[in-house]
């Protein structure tokens, strides 16, 4: 081999060398993050179009998701986070199915040091040090702004306004909040009253049931009817007709999520009105999840900003709708 390539190859293995040792060569691979994610189920319109926010937000950030649905089940959710821990993703969240039983749990990803995220739907525990953000709705004002679209509807009517209410699943947070800011409202409305009130499990299927059984029990008796979400309030919509009446007119229909399938529903003049609770929660999730890799501190709470439809505008605001 000629004296000049043997000097060339020996400057270019030098270069090579240097390159790596500078570590210019070989740009160091940021580490991909890994986020835990136990979904509650697919129990409504809502839930899919939380996940399918939550997939494509995370792909679109290049965050390795790991996602579980518990079919409603807690007993299913704590087995996820556990899996969780024992695989060390960097970032465990989760949308609590209900508000308690949530302590071992979080204690045992806090001592393996993994952070955990709330999302949609809040805990109850004594020490929030287990949980670093809660990012969701405020169903407490979800609830109040159901009741003041019925208190101004009613403002002139003198006879009782009788209410049944669908509530969502017992326990969770949404069900809870939605009550209360709901009766917050009615409290000093004496001429609004609820009837019948029980939990409809936020599905179609058993908002349709119960909405049966209140028909039976109570009849032409019911003015209102408050759904705790727009899955409820549709399943309960069939059962109104099968009845004879007419769900929009006969009933008044509140309910809340403003899911597509509400829009349309008001647009056939049989629902009322839908308070919104935004599922899009993947944006925020993932930019709280790349925070808190980067070591910034995130705020206890993170609301996410949302409005009321009436039918009256429903088929102006249905083409912009997101989910
Ligand atoms: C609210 C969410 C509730 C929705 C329901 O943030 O947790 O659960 O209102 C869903 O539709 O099932």
């Amino acid at each position: 081999m000629k004296k000049s390539k043997v000097v060339a190859a020996v400057m270019v293995a030098l270069v090579g060398l240097a390159l790596v040792l500078t570590g210019v060569g070989c740009q160091k691979e940021k580490k991909q993050i890994t986020l835990g994610f136990s979904q509650i189920g697919a129990e409504s319109e809502w839930r899919t179009a939380n996940t399918k926010s939550i997939e494509e937000t995370a792909k679109a950030e290049g965050i390795d998701l790991k996602l579980s649905d518990a079919q409603q089940k807690q007993e299913n959710q704590i087995k996820a986070i556990r899996s969780f821990i024992a695989q060390k993703v960097d970032v465990i969240a989760f949308s609590p199915v209900v508000e308690t039983g949530w302590e071992p749990v979080l204690r045992e990803a806090k001592e393996a040091k993994i952070p955990v995220i709330l999302t949609d739907r809040a805990v109850d525990t004594k020490d929030d040090s287990l949980w670093v953000t809660f990012i969701g709705s405020d169903f407490v004002e979800e609830g109040r702004r159901a009741a003041k679209w019925l208190v101004e509807k009613t403002k002139d009517r003198t006879d009782p306004v009788n209410i049944v209410e669908l509530q969502g699943t017992v326990g969770s947070a949404p069900a809870i909040d939605r009550k209360k800011g709901f009766e917050e409202i009615i409290k000093d409305k004496p001429q609004l009253k609820i009837l019948r009130s029980q939990t409809g499990d936020f599905t179609r299927a058993k908002g349709k049931e119960v909405m049966e059984a209140f028909l039976k029990a109570e009849g032409k008796n019911i003015h209102v009817l408050y759904a705790h979400n727009d899955d409820m309030a549709i399943g309960a919509i069939q059962a109104i007709e099968e009845a004879g009446l007419r769900p929009g007119q006969d009933i008044l229909i509140i309910s809340i999520d403003a899911v597509k399938g509400a829009f349309e529903a008001m647009m056939a003049g049989k629902l009322n009105v839908t308070v919104e609770c935004s599922p899009l929660l993947g944006p925020q999730l993932m930019s709280a999840v790349k925070d808190l890799m980067a070591g910034k501190t995130l705020p206890k709470r993170i609301v996410t900003e949302e409005g009321v439809f009436p039918m009256e505008t429903a088929a102006q605001e249905f083409p912009k709708r997101k989910y």
